[in-house]
């Protein structure tokens, strides 16, 4: 009788009194209206500010879009990343980027690029029989 009891007591303490729940809408979007969502409507790379970015990527089967990605050195990028169908991760080593993206979810992730060169990312979930080919690159220009 005592563990129920004290068990509903944790429950009503953690819901109510510590405001822990599930998890609501932000972040969520339609899986199936992609294409038709802002910002995954135009996907790309924008600059928000002097040498901030951001980049609105779709990953779909096997490509991401963008997949060249051009920023200068110094420059901190925001990636903002969703799925348009089935489970695919995004890793960019060379930034420490490592995120799943989900269909139905969008993924946001800041990384900085201090010195020019070129880094590679790559699909890291296995996400069909062309997985192996689903890869990109940030090409980081030096300032001139
Ligand atoms: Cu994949």
């Amino acid at each position: 009788m005592a563990i129920p009891v004290g068990m509903l007591a944790a429950l009503l303490v953690t819901a109510f009194g510590a405001h822990l729940g599930l998890p609501g809408d932000a972040g969520r979007i339609d899986p199936t209206q992609v294409a038709q969502t802002p910002p995954f409507d135009r996907p790309g790379v924008f600059e928000v500010a002097p040498g901030r970015y951001e980049v609105v990527m779709v990953a779909g089967i096997w490509v991401f879009t963008p997949n060249v990605i051009t920023v200068p050195e110094g420059s901190e990028v925001t990636f903002i990343a969703t799925s348009r169908d089935v489970i695919h991760g995004f890793f960019l080593p060379h930034a420490d980027v490592n995120v799943m993206l989900l269909p139905g979810r969008v993924a946001r992730v800041t990384a900085r690029f201090p010195k020019a060169g070129e880094y590679p990312f790559v699909c890291h979930e296995y996400c069909g029989i062309a997985h192996h080919t689903m890869a990109g690159k940030v090409i980081v220009v030096p300032r001139s």
